[in-house]
């Protein structure tokens, strides 16, 4: 399989450009728009409200609970096509998954803003295993001591990034707000909750 290597320094990141087919991948994102059970939830911040800017949904194995951006989620049980999607990733990542968070991006005006998977339940040194099912979004890194160091991939439809090493413990990540009319994207970032 196609497969890029990011030369990022303190990083190693995987990028498989074409993991899931235009026909698979077109199928599961349709599967998924229905099937999953899509939440907009928001944070308190100095008292207020604020709602995310995209909705989530957190899936996996009994008690793989995780807390990150201020939430705390239980996982609701697998479904079919996440547990078909789990195990084409599993092929390569070569790590067994419990547990998954789905973002939805329904136009340019969502995203996600710097930060990196480093909650203490994921671990030292987590593999995550990232899949994108319709628009193409911008995957900006930035490295923590060296700011000026900014790579960036395109996550494509039917694309797979794999985060692992000291990734997370270098480099933060966003999706940044894009102005131009773009369609929803859904992503998938598979984890371990130890
Ligand atoms: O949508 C993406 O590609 C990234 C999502 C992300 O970084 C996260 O959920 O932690
Ligand atoms: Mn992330």
């Amino acid at each position: 399989m196609h497969q890029q290597w990011l030369s990022m320094p303190d990083a190693d990141v995987t990028f498989y450009p074409a993991f899931f087919s235009t026909d698979e991948s077109a199928a599961l994102l349709t599967a998924l728009q229905q099937g999953i059970a899509w939440k907009q939830e928001a944070i308190k911040l100095y008292g207020k409200e604020i709602a995310l800017p995209r909705l989530t949904a957190w899936y996996g194995d009994p008690g793989a609970t995780y807390a990150y951006s201020g939430l705390t989620v239980h996982p609701l049980p697998w479904t079919e096509t996440l547990l078909t999607i789990k195990a084409r990733v599993e092929s390569v990542a070569g790590v067994t998954f419990n547990s998954v968070l789905l973002n939805r991006y329904r136009d340019g005006r969502d995203s996600v803003s710097w930060h990196a998977d480093d909650e203490p339940e994921l671990g030292h040194n987590p593999v995550i295993a990232s899949v994108t099912f319709g628009a193409a979004r911008a995957f900006q890194f930035k490295h923590k001591t060296l700011p000026e160091t900014r790579p960036s991939v395109m996550l494509t439809d039917g694309s797979l990034l794999l985060m692992a090493g000291a990734t997370q413990h270098n480099w933060l990540h966003q999706i940044p707000k894009v102005k131009a009319a773009l369609g929803e994207r859904i992503n998938l970032t598979f984890r371990v909750i130890r």
